[in-house]
């Protein structure tokens, strides 16, 4: 079902040699996550008690084992290639470093599912008083849609052939749609759906969201970039890193309470990272949400939309034909 437009950008993402792959089974729950009690939108708050700050290398050590041999795992199948895990990432002959972060182990638990249009090839998703925003790419497919959370596509606009749209975030009443290597960011009004403003800004356009201060965004790189929304400038930059090392190919965003949580490209992976430090302070296992057929007619897992009156996220992807909602239980 993914076209020749949706492998040509697979193929235009690099993967590092440490890609990884998600999948397999849960372990134990349920134990209902302190993630995110706030709705997206207000502002960050510094953050603390998330990841486990690990005050001795042995006992550090020690943690990060049970973590890694807990990641490695077969079972459903995500969207790229390749079997490599995140053993490849953490080199556990090598000390860590006093301080590092370790991830709290948590997955996805579905609560209902909701249908989602298989033509929706998705690259941005949130959730704004009882309804779904989302942006949806390919090069003459892309759109700006506005939907119910049963999949109803109650607005919509048609973005222009030539740009790929990628990641969407709302500030206040206007909407920002990141395209892929366009280096163009359009702001809507988010009633109307009319276009209000442009900016440019230079490298790729992955994912995007607003903490309540600055829009977050990714661009497939480790990088998350916080832009002034009113000049689209970029403020600072944080690199983020799981377990010490960089985590790359950063998609779509969503900001909840504090945090950032991103899924990880070609993974069944969503982290919550701390945006102070750029540490991961927690690795969800999403994978299984599709079963083996659907996976065979869909693309990866990209959507995050928190659902603030029901503390839950939405999790979809593109070309899925089911929006999860979810709560986060541990592993
Ligand atoms: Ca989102």
């Amino acid at each position: 079902m993914a076209s020749k437009k949706s492998k040509k950008k697979g193929a235009s993402k690099k993967k590092p040699a440490s890609a990884k792959k998600g999948g397999g089974a849960a372990k134990k729950g349920p134990a209902k996550s302190t993630a995110g009690k706030k709705a997206a939108g207000e502002k960050a708050a510094p953050r603390s008690g998330k990841g486990w700050l690990v005050g001795a290398g042995l006992a550090a050590v020690a943690v990060v084992g049970v973590v890694v041999f807990a990641q490695p795992r077969g079972g459903a199948s995500g969207g790229g290639e390749g079997a490599e895990e995140i053993a490849e990432e953490v080199d556990l002959t090598e000390p860590l470093q006093l301080g590092t972060t370790v991830p709290e182990a948590l997955r996805v638990e579905v609560v209902r599912r909701h249908p989602h249009d298989t033509d929706a090839f998705t690259q941005g998703l949130l959730w704004h008083d009882g309804e779904l925003y989302e942006s949806t790419g390919l090069e003459g497919r892309s759109t700006l849609r506005r939907t119910s959370v049963e999949g109803e596509v109650r607005q919509r606009v048609d973005v222009p052939g030539d740009f790929f749209a990628e990641g969407l975030a709302r500030v206040g009443d206007r909407l920002f749609q990141l395209t892929w290597q366009s280096g163009k960011a359009f702001v809507y009004d988010r009633e109307t759906f009319e276009k209000v403003a442009e900016h440019d800004y230079e490298g790729e356009g992955w994912g995007l969201c607003f903490d309540g201060e600055h829009l977050v965004m990714s661009d497939g790189s480790d990088r998350l970039a916080f832009r002034d929304p009113e000049s689209f400038e970029v403020v600072r930059e944080v690199r983020v890193t799981r377990i010490g090392r960089p985590l790359r190919r950063l998609n779509e965003l969503e900001c909840v309470d504090g945090a950032v949580y991103a899924n990880v490209w070609q993974s069944d992976d969503i982290v919550r990272i701390d945006p102070a430090t750029g540490a991961v302070t927690a690795t969800i296992d999403a994978s299984g949400l599709l079963t083996r057929a659907e996976r065979r007619r869909t693309d990866v897992l990209n959507g995050i939309a928190w659902l603030p009156d029901r503390e839950r996220f939405l999790i979809t992807g593109k070309l899925w034909p089911w929006a999860f909602e979810v709560e986060l239980v541990a592993r």
